[in-house]
């Protein structure tokens, strides 16, 4: 199984720069072991699809729970599935607490974009309050239960602890591993042998100079990355270190 590198742009890069971002690294990347997968605004997935050198997957940032109809604004796994997406991260903490999104909206997200052969990056992980009393594990695996429910195995499963995130302050590689060891056991119980080959990502503040020793561990199949997404030079530097 091979690492999967996820690049969470965030709300950053216009259609135009995710252009010249996608052309810089078609001339600029030589391979490497890692799977690559871009998730961008939704605006500029259609330049992504245009310019992104082949092998290099795609998606969204975000998806609709509804199949189609009167939700203004939103986007749909459809409309994604069509422009080409494999991806779409659900349930990342910034919807969560900006936009109030439960762990039955992830659940409705994620079932959604599986209905329309997508696969949802799934996102879990406490705050700082939580870190401190030492609850790390049953918070995150309650809020992973809550967020799968009904959920097939076709998933990926990205722990950020909150208090990492855009803070420059990055969990150890033991912290990132007791929480993929944790949701590795209980996606095995909750999907038994289609389990196997499921991919736990570890995100906050990942970067070139730490995310071998985070991804060295052997419950961690890669990372979702956000800051450091956006130059190419970053990007090639971490795929080089998976
Ligand atoms: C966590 C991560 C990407 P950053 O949100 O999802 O962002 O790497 O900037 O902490």
């Amino acid at each position: 199984m091979h690492n999967l590198l996820a690049l969470n742009w965030k709300m950053n890069k216009t259609p135009t720069e995710a252009r010249a971002w996608a052309q810089e690294l078609g001339e600029k990347l030589e391979g490497g072991a890692a799977e690559l997968a871009v998730l961008a605004p939704a605006v500029a997935l259609s330049a992504l699809a245009a310019n992104l050198p082949a092998g290099v997957a795609f998606g969204g940032q975000d998806v609709s729970a509804h199949e189609s109809g009167a939700y203004t604004g939103e986007v749909s796994a459809a409309m994604l599935k069509d422009l080409g997406a494999t991806y779409v991260i659900v349930g990342h903490s910034e919807r969560r607490e900006y936009h109030g999104e439960t762990d039955a909206v992830v659940a409705a997200k994620a079932k959604q974009a599986q209905a329309n052969g997508l696969i949802p990056i799934v996102c879990v992980g406490e705050g700082l309050a939580v870190r401190e009393q030492g609850e790390q594990v049953a918070y995150t695996l309650a809020q992973l239960n809550g967020s799968l429910a009904g959920v097939g195995p076709e998933v990926v499963i990205a722990y950020e602890p909150v208090w990492a995130i855009g803070t420059g302050k990055t969990a150890t590689a033991e912290d990132a591993e007791e929480l993929a060891a944790a949701i590795r056991e209980a996606l095995l119980t909750r999907y038994g042998s289609d389990a196997d080959d499921l991919r736990v990502l570890y995100g906050g503040s990942v970067k070139p100079d730490n995310i071998a020793s985070i991804c060295a561990k052997p419950n961690v199949n890669g990372a979702l990355v956000g800051g450091a997404s956006l130059k190419v030079p970053d990007v090639l530097g971490m795929s080089d270190a998976l």
